[in-house]
């Protein structure tokens, strides 16, 4: 068996492993940060369940970090106490991203990890089957519940050689989302193998793994080995690792071969991360923003690399230095050992240890600004200035960008000075709160910002209205529902929230959406990928959208739509999308009788402008039993899985 295999075939409650059918995992741990948090718990909540049925539940805060209102604060006590009511550990804010925190603490080689957030795959660098969900599926989890997903393709990616010096992990997955694109990991794990592994640290393996999100992939996985032996070991943890590799002459559904001497510093280019070239074609530009952190580089080594580069040198006078270090234990690490001075020496502004800029919580770049970012998304709009163009690179290429000025290829400006690892971190979990045993004296503190969120009634009869907007490929998450510093404050406010549904596309949509009394999306390719976030399916459902027709859907967010309720129908035949416009009629006869015959692999009619199409509800009769509850919540209620 491979690795994959091995870690699934350990959990699986449901199904075999063919590729492509239905199988359901047993979930050790999940995670949830604060912008999903909320509605999760809420979700949770509603199921009704005393206690968490996981190994182990964390709620970490480190989203929506600025106060400024009371929303993000009030959030964060209704998710402390929560937490402590139901048996969830709570990661203060402060204390770190949740990926880096919980892969320093928490990450266990062979476990499954399910979490309410979209780069939960970091954790695939120590060996866990790590999975990005929607806060509901999550909700179910922490129940106890098992994750039900397509058995995914497995593609071996073979690593040989060894990166050259200010050659970066960071380059690594660049290069395979220059060959791949974000689609290309979609229904797919990818599993690291090869000699040239080995050279790789765990922290390394995290960006790349991390990343592997943007690939679309289900998740990302590393061997277990003696690099994350001594990554465990370092952090006190030495009894939690267990080796894991991959059966001599396993066997894969692909491979695709990587020979890391062959690497160069790349960029992602303004809006995706699939938008990639060499760094060296594009040197010499003028940049106003660097900003260094993110769950996928503001590791301890990424960081040293970043000093080792500053050290003796000041920021150029056009560019403004953000350093958000990934966890409290990385912060003080620096700040032992003097790191933490020289790039203050430098003129780095270090921000506190959270997702800060990467999620537009603040630091948005001035009008028509280059911002140099080591972080894994630039999708449009998301720094929170439209008009500024976001470039993903490495840490290294990063920081000597930030001293000379200009886009720099770091291989051009000399080595890399060498740093040391602490053999053994300084453990602090003083900023985890541990939940009490007895939890019958917490009460849950809600705010005035918790509205009730929209729910889903199953559907009876036909399904019409208008195609209210169309849209071309590769549509985010962070168009459909989009986060920034004015928005995330209301996570827990899906009335409010959706009044932006879809705007960086049509600022009309969400009053067009609620004067005409609902109706259909229309798409292209990948709709929805990106973030895991709920709220883009919790806005359109609240906005009375019905169906989504796309020719094709990202992973979490498709499981999102249907988790409430919405169908998402996949165009077979290309001239019918062409065929639909917006304000033309759409309509699905008999609803319910078509999403059961859909089980059955029948298509699904639907009249689009009058013209007859025939489109796709690739669903299990687990799926189909979901819609016609009218959306998981409903589902689970009716059947208290367990
Ligand atoms: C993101 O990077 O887009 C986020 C914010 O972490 C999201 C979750 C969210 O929207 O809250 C993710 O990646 O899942
Ligand atoms: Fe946070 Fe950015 Fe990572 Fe999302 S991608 S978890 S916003 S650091």
């Amino acid at each position: 068996m491979n690795i994959t295999q091995k870690l699934i075939s350990s959990h699986l409650v449901h199904g075999d492993m063919t590729p492509g059918s239905e199988i359901a995992i047993s979930i050790d741990q999940t995670l949830t940060q604060d912008s999903t948090g909320t509605m999760a718990y809420l979700q949770f909540e509603a199921m009704g369940i005393d206690q968490v049925r996981t190994r182990r539940s964390v709620a970490y805060i480190d989203h929506n970090m600025l106060q400024s209102g009371s929303e993000n604060a009030d959030d964060h006590k209704y998710i402390q106490t929560v937490a402590a009511k139901h048996g969830i550990w709570f990661s203060r804010p402060g204390n770190g991203i949740c990926h880096q925190v919980h892969l320093e603490r928490f990450s266990i080689p062979g476990q499954t990890l399910l979490g309410s957030d979209s780069h939960t795959p970091t954790c695939g660098a120590a060996g866990m089957l790590a999975i990005g969900a929607g806060g509901l599926d999550v909700a179910v989890a922490m129940g106890g519940g098992a994750y039900y997903l397509t058995m995914p393709k497995v593609c071996h990616v073979v690593l040989t050689g060894e990166l050259h010096n200010m050659v970066a992990a960071k380059d690594v997955i660049l290069e395979l989302l220059r060959r791949l694109s974000v689609k290309g990991g979609v229904g797919r794990v990818m599993e690291y193998g090869g000699p040239g592994v080995a050279a790789l640290s765990v922290p390394e393996r995290a960006t790349i793994a991390n990343m592997g999100a943007e690939l679309g992939a289900t998740t990302t996985v590393f061997p277990s080995d003696r690099r994350t032996r001594d990554f465990l070991s370092a952090r006190g943890r030495a009894g939690q690792w267990v080796p894991l590799e991959a059966d001599p002459g396993a066997e894969y559904d692909e491979e695709i071969v990587i020979d890391l001497s062959s690497l160069h510093p790349m960029a992602a280019q303004p809006h995706s991360p699939d938008n990639v070239v060499p760094v060296s074609e594009i040197t010499g530009m003028k940049i106003d923003q660097v900003c260094i952190g993110s769950c996928t580089n503001s590791s301890f080594c990424d960081l040293m690399r970043v000093a080792g580069i500053l050290d003796g040198k000041r920021v150029a006078p056009n560019v403004s230095l953000t350093i958000s270090p990934g966890s409290r234990q990385v912060l003080k690490a620096l700040a032992k050992n003097g790191a933490l001075a020289k790039l203050v020496t430098a003129g780095a502004r270090v921000l506190e240890c959270a997702c800060g800029p990467c999620i537009g919580m603040g630091q948005a770049p001035a009008t028509n600004a280059v911002s140099l970012r080591t972080f894994n998304r630039n999708f449009y709009g998301r720094s929170g200035t439209p008009s500024a163009g976001v470039y993903l690179v490495s840490p290294e290429t990063a920081a000597v960008s930030a001293v000379t000025g200009v886009l720099t290829d770091p291989e051009s400006y000399g080595a890399e000075a060498p740093y040391n690892v602490p053999e053994h971190f300084d453990i602090d979990d003083g900023m985890l709160i541990v939940p009490p045993a007895n939890a019958a004296g917490v009460e849950v503190v809600r705010g005035p910002n918790i509205k009730p969120f929209p729910k889903a009634k199953a559907p009876a009869g036909a399904l019409e209205g208008e195609a209210l907007i169309k849209l071309g490929d590769n549509i985010t998450t962070d168009h459909i529902m989009p986060s920034n510093a004015k928005l995330l404050p209301f996570r827990s406010n899906v009335p409010y929230l959706a009044n932006f549904c879809l705007a960086p596309c049509d600022e009309g949509f969400a009053a067009r959406a609620l004067e005409k009394g609902g109706g259909f999306i229309v798409a292209g390719e990948n709709y929805g990928q990106g973030s895991s976030r709920e709220h883009a399916a919790l806005a359109p459902l609240y906005l009375g959208i019905k169906a989504v027709l796309a020719k094709s859907f990202a992973r979490i967010h498709r499981a999102n739509l249907m988790n409430n309720g919405i169908l998402p129908l996949e165009f077979t035949d290309a001239a019918d999308y062409d065929a639909a416009c917006e304000g033309c009629p759409v309509e699905i006869e008999d609803a319910p009788a078509q999403i059961a015959a859909a089980a059955e692999g029948k298509p699904v009619s639907v009249t689009i402008n009058g013209r007859a199409a025939e489109m796709r509800l690739d669903i299990t009769p687990r799926q189909r039993d979901i819609l016609l509850a009218g959306g998981l919540l409903n589902y689970t209620r009716e059947h208290k899985e367990d």
